[in-house]
């Protein structure tokens, strides 16, 4: 008895769940069926390859396959029984020999095929693509048929990404803290590289490459020119070089006066000769280190950041020089669009296009800009940017936030799948119907091949990466829509569920309704009808739409919720800002009218009236203070329906989830309680009948302090 009880604990402990295995868990598969027919049609491995990302390879499938399958795994390079799983690029000999010209002419350099097939007269399944990452992204999708559970007897797969550049922005310090980071610290431990190697740096290629992501940015947008110093940039080559083998590129971001500030040089003017040649010897240096560097992401007059405009010069001929310095190697410039000035006396919705519309075609060829998704910042929820389908000749990255700075930060669970696809599929109209932001970004609307999408990335030190075990849920979706934004964030939850969980139908049911609903709901609690930009002062955390009277009046809450005892509400239209005559007719028409304008937009673009009737026959009113509570009662529903999970998930994952549903809750009813008695103080209503009643007052939401917020 005593014996068994110690067993019990060890076994137990064993299966201790930390989250730190992410998608990639290869447990034995448990249905009994599947695991049969997978073992008959995957009796050994033929891993036809020598170089390094091959030896990546074998040691997933070894890892994958062993653990899937419950055996000790074993190789070969013959075809001698039934049941190979052949893995090689389309040069090898066993490829050459099958014919496969007309498939592999539908795939893209990072694209690959799986399936199934007879190789020397004996059954198998091949794994192949044009290059050695994309073998490996073949391998991955095939590893992930296998733990989803799906058919593997007749395979015909082909897939190639959408977009080309698939990255990660880190905004990482060299002191390890992450601004915006909600995870711990920052995975790169800069002190101890480039001779200590974390395994993490490992495991973090490992879970990119699983999803198809092939670049990150190691360091914050708001640079720190310390970086490109000689001795950061071996520690810069010792990540790529563990970066690499996983098809992983690394990027930097390059601080625009770094020559003043590290070379020594009296200006970092982009057209000034010593300013070009301080960075073209510095490109050299960091090719002659990191041969596949990617290039450098660059945040220029924006926030305080020095760029070309502290020369009297624009966004385009700061880009060009630093594109002029790296193109010999292959290098791009990724040149943030994310600029608005305080000074400047224009609604900031408007900003970012006003100045680099304009300049649409003076940019260097392996120049891209990157565009946040909409026009604001990251908030909950924003129509799409107005720059996309505006700049037709110039390549737009997509710029999406995984880390949930102004959603919920790591105590909310928010899947935001739905809020990427929603921006992604929004209709630019700026070549007739069906001109989507997705099209602009992959490149298909202007027949663009450079095409990227970033993603900020919401990893740390945390055991389980992301601080909310959902948070993996996002860098997982970020990496799947940046495959194929066509995929639907029903099918993304419902894969990184049974990876994450398990095949159980009813809990897929059941996290997958959770999920789902997750961003609308946060929508509700923290900025409904279009309202954004409410969140608390500088860390962002928590409700204060009454923020005001500080040094940057475009960083105050009231700014852009302009409530009054008239109404409430931004008014982008023509009697307003007019920041709706930057998007194409249609959409402009779109949003202006009151008629036509989606309702979970209004506030965004339009100064109402309290009394103003809804679609629902309530009046504004009434429906902000419905969605507010609406939000609350959704996610009390959530937390019951995480409890009916409990018994179908190991007790550290189900208790980590159940605890922090708890606080979200009671964040929630923070965000509900300070808008809804903010905004009564103008409308002066009653908050309608049947509501309960906020047990605070706005006195002491707005006497709430958080100096030691994490993230900033
Ligand atoms: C804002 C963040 C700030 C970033 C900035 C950016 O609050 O920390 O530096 O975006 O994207 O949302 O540059």
């Amino acid at each position: 008895m005593k014996k068994f009880f110690f067993l019990f604990v060890i076994t137990v402990n064993l299966l201790a769940e930390d989250g730190s295995r992410l998608w990639l868990r290869y447990d034995k598969i448990s249905n009994e069926q599947f695991l049969k027919s997978c073992t008959e049609l995957i009796k050994t491995c033929f891993v036809d390859g020598k170089s390094e990302t091959f030896s990546v390879i074998k040691d997933e499938l070894n890892n994958g396959l062993s653990g899937l399958l419950n055996k000790n795994f074993e190789f070969t390079n013959r075809f001698e029984k039934n049941g190979v799983l052949y893995v090689g690029v389309s040069s090898s000999e066993t490829i050459k020999e099958m014919n496969l010209e007309s498939k592999l002419s539908h795939i893209s350099d990072d694209g690959f095929l799986i399936l199934s097939t007879k190789i020397k007269n004996k059954k198998a399944i091949v794994v192949t693509a044009k290059t050695d990452a994309g073998v490996l992204y073949g391998v991955f999708h095939f590893l992930r048929l296998l733990q989803t559970q799906q058919e593997i007897s007749n395979l015909n797969v082909s897939s190639s990404p959408k977009i080309n550049l698939r990255l990660l922005n880190h905004w990482d310090n060299l002191d390890r803290t992450s601004e915006r980071g909600y995870a711990g610290f920052s995975i790169w431990d800069w002190h101890r590289l480039p001779d200590y190697i974390d395994q993490r740096y490992k495991d973090y290629a490992r879970a990119n490459a699983s999803i198809g992501i092939n670049g990150t940015v190691l360091t914050n947008v708001n640079a720190n020119a310390f970086i490109l110093t000689h001795d950061y940039l071996l520690k810069v080559a010792a990540l790529a070089k563990i970066f690499r083998p996983y098809g992983i590129k690394v990027y930097l971001t390059a601080r625009f006066s770094a020559p003043v500030e590290i070379g020594k040089l009296q200006t970092a003017d982009p057209l000034n000769d010593d300013v070009k040649k301080w960075w073209k010897e510095k490109a050299e240096e960091i090719y002659k280190l990191v041969p596949d560097f990617g290039g450098f992401l660059v945040k220029a007059n924006s926030e305080g950041q020095p760029g070309p405009q502290n020369y009297g010069r624009n966004h385009a001929e700061g880009a060009n020089m630093l594109a002029n310095a790296i193109k010999p190697f292959g290098g791009i410039i990724m040149w943030r669009a994310f600029v608005y000035d305080n000074n400047v006396p224009q609604d900031r919705h408007k900003q970012a296009y006003n100045e680099f519309k304009p300049l649409d075609g003076k940019f260097e060829d392996n120049v891209l800009v990157q565009v946040k998704n909409g026009a604001i910042d990251f908030q909950p929820r924003e129509p799409f940017h107005p720059l996309f389908g505006a700049m037709p000749k110039t390549p737009l990255i997509m710029e999406f936030q995984i880390t949930q700075e102004y959603l919920g930060q790591a105590t909310h669970l928010v899947y935001l799948a739905p809020m990427f696809k929603e921006c992604l599929d929004s209709d630019t109209y700026s070549k007739g119907k069906s001109s989507l932001v997705s099209k602009v970004v992959d490149g298909a609307l202007d027949g663009k091949t450079l095409t990227g999408i970033a993603g900020v990335a919401n990893t740390g030190t945390d055991k389980n990466w992301t601080g909310h075990l959902f948070g993996q849920s996002n860098w997982y979706a970020f990496g799947r829509l940046a495959w194929n934004h066509e995929f639907s964030s029903e099918q993304i939850a419902d894969e990184w569920i049974r990876l994450t969980f398990s095949n159980d139908e009813a809990l897929v049911k059941s996290v997958s309704k959770i999920m789902m609903q997750s961003r609308e709901n946060t929508v509700s609690y923290m900025t409904p009808l279009g309202l954004h930009h409410l969140m608390g002062w500088d860390h962002h955390y928590g409700p204060a739409p009454w923020i005001k009277d500080k040094p940057r009046a475009d960083w105050t809450s009231v700014y852009y919720h302009k409530a009054d005892s008239n109404g409430i509400g931004f008014d982008r239209t023509s009697s307003g800002s007019n920041a709706l005559v930057q998007y194409f007719p249609d959409v402009q028409k779109k949003f202006s009218s009151l008629q036509t304008c989606p309702e979970k937009y209004l506030l965004w673009f339009h100064h109402l009236s309290w009394n103003y009737k809804m679609k629902s026959g309530k009046t504004l009113w009434e429906e902000i203070c419905y969605h507010y509570y609406n939000g609350v009662d959704e996610l009390r529903k959530t937390r019951s329906e995480w409890n009916l999970i409990e018994n179908k998930i190991d007790k550290e994952r189900f208790e980590h989830v159940k605890m922090l549903l708890k606080i979200q809750e009671d964040e929630a009813v923070w965000w509900r309680n300070a808008c809804v008695l903010y905004f009564q103080a103008f409308s002066k209503k009653e908050i309608p009948a049947g509501f309960e009643k906020p047990d605070n007052t706005l006195d002491y939401y707005m006497k709430l302090d958080f100096p030691y917020a994490p993230g900033i």
